[in-house]
């Protein structure tokens, strides 16, 4: 998608801060973080929502779980715990249209979000 702001971060067009990337997966730190670690872990392949998602997308999205909790613990926050967040369309506050899981951590999170 050329006018995807994370196609565009996959691509390396717009630069971020990697964390982890594999053949299917990226992953790179949050520009506006709401944690001390906040990362966003997302698919290469572009999918616009949590909405959108279908049952081909399974594979991708367990990956995407999985891949947040091996940073999880890379980060040392597997003990102390973290969440994982996944906006989806304006109610769920998804403002960049390209899935993204948030992993958040390094801090007592509050419950429940705003
Ligand atoms: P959401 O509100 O769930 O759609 O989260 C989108 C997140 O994307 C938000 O926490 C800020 C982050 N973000 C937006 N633009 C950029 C960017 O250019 N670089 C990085 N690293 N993060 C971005």
């Amino acid at each position: 998608m050329d006018d995807c702001l994370f196609c565009k971060i996959v691509s390396g067009k717009i630069p971020s801060d990697r964390v982890f990337e594999d053949e299917e997966v990226y992953a790179f730190r949050d520009i506006n973080p709401q944690a001390p670690t906040h990362v966003l872990i997302i698919p290469k392949r572009h999918i616009p929502s949590a909405a959108a998602l279908t049952g081909d997308d399974a594979a991708v999205c367990g990956r995407l779980v999985v891949v947040a909790a091996r940073i999880a613990q890379e980060c040392g926050m597997a003990d102390r715990g973290f969440r994982l967040v996944l906006n989806s369309g304006e109610d769920g506050g998804q403002s960049v249209g390209h899935l993204h899981l948030h992993l958040l951590g390094g801090r007592k999170l509050g419950w429940p979000p705003g």
